[in-house]
């Protein structure tokens, strides 16, 4: 990454710093305000027709992966941070530091490598420090009704997601980092500190995607370390069906690239991961150093997934208490369909539902300026019904959705070319809808 646009970066999200906030600010709690939607604009349906050409239809048999087990440790004290108390305390610059770090530091995961290229922005600080954490627990059996012949998924995570409290935490684990989520009070939760989250947030208070994105109740201290606090998704439903939706055609950050360029990291970790999916992906060079550089492994992750061939991926799926994220090959728009189909049953009231919501939040993104202004990399769509046939969907994770240079905006739907920070969402967008009204017409 540049230096000259890391600096701006950090500068724009110092300058931004709000009073950090608080939970009565400009509507930090008590949302839920109404949402008037638009007709969909016909050039971009037109656009995303054309382009939704470029999908491809080919088979890949999922393979087997060992995937995470998540236990939680207990849930300790906590406090809202305000801006009083921050500026009383002294706290100003060590936050400040804070901001500014975790936007560029690196993460516990990769081993005897100089930091360099990766985790810009990466919307965790310091995995290790995880409250959540994640461990291997191998094969453990079939998923549910996944497991027919079309998708033998071999490995399955019980999630344990029952804190000290009682209380179950949310959709936290289908594809979040390792230690990024804690619980907090019934009805929200906390996620690890990101300055660019924490942005993204305060700009969607006044967006008109504000009711399709988690309610944002401001900063925390937990026992010393910043979260964000948010509206907990799953709360009020009883036994809620789950899936994330990793959207765009880009998973990675345009400064990434920039960076692994200038400066390689290669990570034994990745190198794993990817062995782990396919032994024959890397070259033998890759395979002499064993290790990947983070850009190489995203653009693989892309290229074996669906995020190349329809614009979004889907991270995982929880029902009941099962959860698998086992869907790193799942590339071809039958093979997505079938996932959808499995996780909601063949319900066509639930389909319906989904499809509404989706096209409202269309809509919003049509209208929101925020949609407009930002670089939308990593963010998901998470999916939620239960049995009796409630249906949402939500718009999540921001740890890497950035602001464009004054004047510039997006239209999510062109290819990417380096420099054009295209990221493909309403394409792929476009592409889920079309496959969720497939499934409504069966
Ligand atoms: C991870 C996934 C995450 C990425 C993470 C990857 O791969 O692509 O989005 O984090 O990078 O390891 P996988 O899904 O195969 O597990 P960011 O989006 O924050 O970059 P990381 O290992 O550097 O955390």
């Amino acid at each position: 990454m540049p230096k000259e646009r890391r600096r701006s970066l950090r500068e724009a999200a110092l300058s931004r710093l709000s009073p950090i906030c608080d939970g009565s600010g400009r509507g930090g709690v008590g949302r839920e305000r109404n949402f008037s939607s638009t007709e969909i604009c016909d050039d971009q349906t037109h656009m995303a027709e054309q382009y939704s050409g470029r999908a491809s239809s080919d088979a890949n048999p999922v393979r087997e992966c060992q995937v995470p087990q998540v236990t939680i440790t207990s849930d300790g004290d906590s406090r809202e941070i305000t801006h009083d108390d921050l500026e009383e305390e002294g706290e100003i610059g060590r936050l400040r530091r804070k901001l500014s770090n975790s936007s560029l530091s690196s993460n516990g995961s990769s081993t005897g490598f100089e930091e360099s290229e990766d985790d810009i922005l990466s919307d965790n600080e310091t995995k290790s420090k995880g409250i959540v954490t994640l461990e291997h627990c191998g094969d453990s059996g079939a998923f549910g009704e996944f497991n027919n012949t079309r998708w033998k998924l071999k490995t399955l995570v019980h999630c344990h997601l029952l804190t000290s409290h009682s209380r179950r935490l949310p959709w936290v684990q289908l594809a979040g980092h390792e230690g990024n989520f804690k619980a907090a009070d019934e009805g929200s939760i906390l996620k690890k500190f990101s300055e660019n989250e924490k942005m993204c947030f305060e700009w969607l208070k006044e967006d008109a995607l504000y009711s399709f994105v988690p309610s944002y109740y401001g900063v925390v201290d937990r026992d010393g370390e910043l979260f964000l606090k948010m509206k907990d998704l799953l709360a009020g439903f009883e036994s809620p069906n789950v899936m994330d939706c990793k959207m765009g055609t880009r998973t990675y950050l345009e400064e990434e690239l920039v960076l692994a360029r200038v400066k390689p990291k290669m990570r034994e970790d990745l190198y794993k991961k990817m062995l782990d999916v396919d032994s024959t992906a890397p070259t033998p060079e890759e395979k002499h150093k064993r290790a990947i550089t983070k850009p190489r492994y995203m653009q693989w992750r892309e290229s074996v997934s669906s995020t190349n061939t329809l614009g979004f991926r889907i991270e995982g799926i929880k029902r009941g208490d099962n959860c698998s994220t086992d869907f790193k090959r799942t590339r071809s728009k039958e093979d997505v369909t079938q996932v959808f189909r499995d996780f909601v049953h063949g319900n066509k009231n639930i389909i319906n539902s989904y499809i509404t919501r989706l096209e409202d939040i269309k809509q919003a993104m049509m209208k929101s300026e925020f949609f407009k202004k930002h670089e939308v990399v990593g963010s998901s769509l998470l999916f939620i019904h239960n049995h009796k046939g409630r249906a949402e969907v939500w718009v999540i994770d921001f740890g890497k959705t950035i602001p464009l240079p004054e004047g510039q905006t997006l239209d999510h739907y062109k290819p990417w070319a380096e420099g054009n920070r295209e990221d493909g969402y309403l394409w792929g967008f476009d592409n889920l809808l079309q496959i969720l009204a497939s499934l409504a017409r069966e």
